[in-house]
């Protein structure tokens, strides 16, 4: 198949699921193109059967804010007709699912049937979509797409009684290299952050209010009176100036390392004991998953889509949003309890690879392809 995706090129899941499908894709021998603004980040070196597209913007002065949606439709319409694609698949559907209906409509006038499946990632579904200028788009172009997926059932059905939707939508999983992911040899990294064999907790984010990295320090100052331990913050964006504020407040600073963007996530996660996910609203939770495939057991919220990935009392524990004391408690629960802790952690890296593997999920997506195209 020759297949378009459209991202975003940044750190956030959405960009780095749309880049590893469309790298396993291109493994399977399918020509995959990029069309985005800047190349994924994923995307570090040469990998055969993959092209990208670059979207570029206009600066005239008189347009005061970009047209992005608008430049990107033209790419599309131009690399559909130029590459002949079969199909385009767009991740995230602010404001990609609206070129993509777009081009839809041009290329339709040139005899052209482009098929736009559209995935749904989470806060363009729970979050940015519900406003009023975003709003009545995101329920038309979810409606007029050719398919849609969703990362969880709580993405689903949010989907469908949000936007009074009625439409056929399809489950598909976040996935993970699990021979990628997996606890590698990381005994410098563990000695410098943790010299006298403190335990270590980890969580990365975009730092953005519905993350609650507040909630992450805060669980950590109640764990730190009990357990010797240390935090690894990884990842940057708005809420990361009042993170070390508050770090500092608390008197955590010289235990707490806010390492911001970082490529080498699997030898950090392999630095760490427990990965934390305290989040207001989170779909799946991809930073999880990535977690356990190292063998971390998760302390999150229980919220979206997270219990359809981490199972309470087997792979980590959930708790209500802001429940600070319950979050810590369990923390301090499996540092104290070497059993529990090790059980838990073989069972996390077990569940991402039975349930998460890339070899599992890619699969399903392809047949989806193929079921659009057959209809
Ligand atoms: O929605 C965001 O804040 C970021 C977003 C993205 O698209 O970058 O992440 C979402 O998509 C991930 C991949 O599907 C999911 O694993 C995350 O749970 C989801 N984030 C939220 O729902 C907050």
């Amino acid at each position: 198949m020759k297949i378009g995706i459209t991202c975003y090129p940044t750190y956030g899941g959405s960009g780095v699921v749309a880049t590893e499908l469309g790298k396993a894709l291109a493994a399977k021998g399918h020509q995959i193109h990029f069309i985005s603004y800047a190349l994924p980040h994923r995307l570090t070196n040469f990998v055969e059967n993959i092209y990208f597209h670059e979207v570029e913007m206009s600066n005239y002065p008189l347009f005061e804010f970009q047209l992005y949606s608008l430049a990107l439709t033209s790419k599309i319409v131009e690399v559909v007709r130029y590459e002949k694609l079969d199909l385009l698949h767009v991740h995230y559907a602010i404001p990609h699912a609206v070129s993509g209906y777009l081009a839809k409509q041009i290329l339709r006038k040139g005899n052209s049937d482009l098929k736009v499946v559209t995935t749904l990632h989470g806060t363009d579904i729970t979050l940015v979509g519900l406003e009023p200028s975003f709003l009545p788009l995101v329920k038309f172009s979810i409606e007029e797409s050719c398919g849609v997926t969703a990362v969880s059932r709580f993405l689903k059905e949010k989907t469908l009684t949000n936007y009074h939707i009625e439409k056929d939508i399809s489950v598909i999983y976040n996935f993970i290299d699990t021979n990628f992911f997996k606890r590698v040899e990381s005994e410098n990294l563990r000695r410098h952050i943790a010299p006298n064999g403190e335990k270590v907790l980890v969580h990365t984010s975009n730092f953005r209010p519905v993350k609650r990295v507040q909630d992450t320090i805060r669980i950590f100052e109640k764990v730190h009176k009990e357990v010797p331990s240390k935090l690894i913050l990884v990842g940057d964006g708005p809420d990361r100036y009042e993170c070390e504020r508050l770090t500092r407040d608390l008197g955590l600073q010289n235990d707490t390392y806010f390492l911001g963007k970082q490529d080498g996530l699997v030898e950090i996660l392999s630095a760490s004991d427990l990965f934390l996910l305290p989040s207001q609203s989170e779909s799946f939770g991809l930073s999880a998953l990535e977690a356990m495939a190292c063998g971390l057991p998760v302390v999150s919220t229980s919220v979206g889509g997270i219990p359809e990935l981490v199972t309470h009392n087997e792979t980590g524990y959930i708790a209500e949003i802001g429940d600070i004391d319950r979050m810590s408690k369990y923390a301090i629960d499996l540092f104290t309890n070497d059993r529990k802790y090790e059980e838990f952690s073989q069972n996390s890296r077990r569940r991402a690879v039975n349930d998460f593997e890339k070899s599992k999920i890619v699969p399903e997506y392809e047949k989806y392809y193929m079921d659009i195209l057959n209809h």
